[in-house]
């Protein structure tokens, strides 16, 4: 029963592929993904101002679907709100993430003139112990992201009130100072144009963030468990990396923080591109078996399979007016099907 129903998804990956996907078939050449402070200076400013290009290229989305997307970048941010509740807590979590991190990259190097790979952002080296997160070369006012906002007191008792929480307000330096965020807050598209916030945590962050996390989610033997503990529970007491990331920056008022809105920040995809890092070091520790292991609910924490089956290599992901539409399968391995980039190092 397995094995035919593996074979019928092979045959449904190479029957159906996109043209996209069977023009990347072979990789032969593979960009290399770097972590941010391995960029040389130049590199880190030329990855920024593609970042700039993007966020002012002229959108694709149709005003009747997202009337608030002003910008190319705004498309990605749509088309992730537009899927909050179908790419989260799903089997699908992180192939989704990773073919959408992939397009982003493509379209920065396609439509903005990059020539470099999408960095990830390790940040393992920045929270032990957790005072260092502030300092981090990826908040860099001039070869980074710029840093924190000012701090705004939310009532500490509200349940989303993210523990340890510093700043909340309009980040004060680096090139995202004036960014204009759109989308959001929450499923809104109607357009609310207003600044980037961030609001660190860095007791967060060191509790989610450090090694000891990293290394506890790749002991999972296999990836219904790896991807479990990669999410976490959707509360602060149990996050997982994944969550460490989006509120130990986003806190409780910056956009990272924003379950539908956080791609507004664009150290989503450092963030989400080192996520994806750690899922291909799981992968890469055993190739043969985990290159073709997904499982996990196709609806949202339906781990019981109450509502419905697990997420198979044949489960279509979408990233709408991005990139054609792709299966699982065409995304398990970073060297093949519709991808074709590595990381300078595994975790
Ligand atoms: C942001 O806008 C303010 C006020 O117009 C200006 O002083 C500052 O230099 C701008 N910062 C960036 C990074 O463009
Ligand atoms: C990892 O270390 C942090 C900081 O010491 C701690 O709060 C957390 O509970 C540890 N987590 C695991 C899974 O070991
Ligand atoms: C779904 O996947 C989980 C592991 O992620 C597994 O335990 C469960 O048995 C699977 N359910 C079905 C219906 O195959
Ligand atoms: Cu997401």
């Amino acid at each position: 029963m397995k094995t035919s129903l593996f074979l019928a998804s092979l045959l449904f990956v190479s029957t159906i592929a996109t043209p996209a996907a069977l023009s990347h078939r072979s990789c032969n050449k593979p960009i290399v993904r770097r972590e941010w402070r391995r960029l040389s200076a130049d590199e880190r400013l030329d990855y920024l101002t593609a970042v700039q290009c993007i966020l002012i290229k002229p959108p694709l989305t149709p005003t009747d679907v997202a009337p608030g997307v002003g910008a190319r970048y705004d498309d990605f941010v749509a088309t992730h709100i537009a899927q909050t509740f179908s790419i989260h807590y799903v089997g699908h979590f992180l192939p989704w993430h990773r073919y959408f991190t992939a397009v982003y990259e493509k379209a920065l190097r396609e439509e903005c003139g990059y020539t470099g790979a999408q960095p990830y952002w390790d940040w393992t080296l920045d929270v032990t112990p957790s005072s260092k997160f502030v300092q981090s070369p990826v908040w860099d006012p001039v070869t980074g992201f710029g840093g924190n906002g000012p701090f705004i007191e939310t009532d500490p008792s509200d349940p989303f009130s993210v523990p340890g929480r510093t700043g909340g307000g309009c980040v004060e330096d680096g090139p995202f100072q004036n960014m204009t965020v759109r989308m959001g807050p929450g499923a809104d598209v109607s357009g609310n144009p207003r600044c980037l916030s961030r609001d660190f945590s860095p007791y967060f962050a060191g509790r989610y963030l450090g090694k000891n996390v990293t290394d506890y989610t790749l002991s999972q033997s296999n990836f219904g468990w790896f991807t479990r503990v990669v999410e976490g529970a959707p509360s602060f007491d149990a996050s997982g990396i994944h969550g460490g990331g989006h509120f130990g920056v986003g806190g409780t008022l910056g956009e990272m923080g924003d379950l539908y809105n956080s791609p507004s920040d664009p150290i989503f995809y450092l963030h989400h591109a080192n996520l994806d890092r750690i899922w291909w070091s799981w992968q890469h520790e055993d190739p043969v078996q985990r290159l073709n292991d997904i499982s996990g609910p196709i609806f949202i924490m339906d781990y019981d399979n109450v509502q419905g089956g697990n997420v198979t290599l044949a489960s279509p992901l979408s990233v709408g007016v991005n990139a054609p539409d792709v299966v699982v399968g065409d995304v398990m391995n970073i060297r093949g099907g519709a991808l074709c980039y590595v990381y300078d190092r595994l975790h």
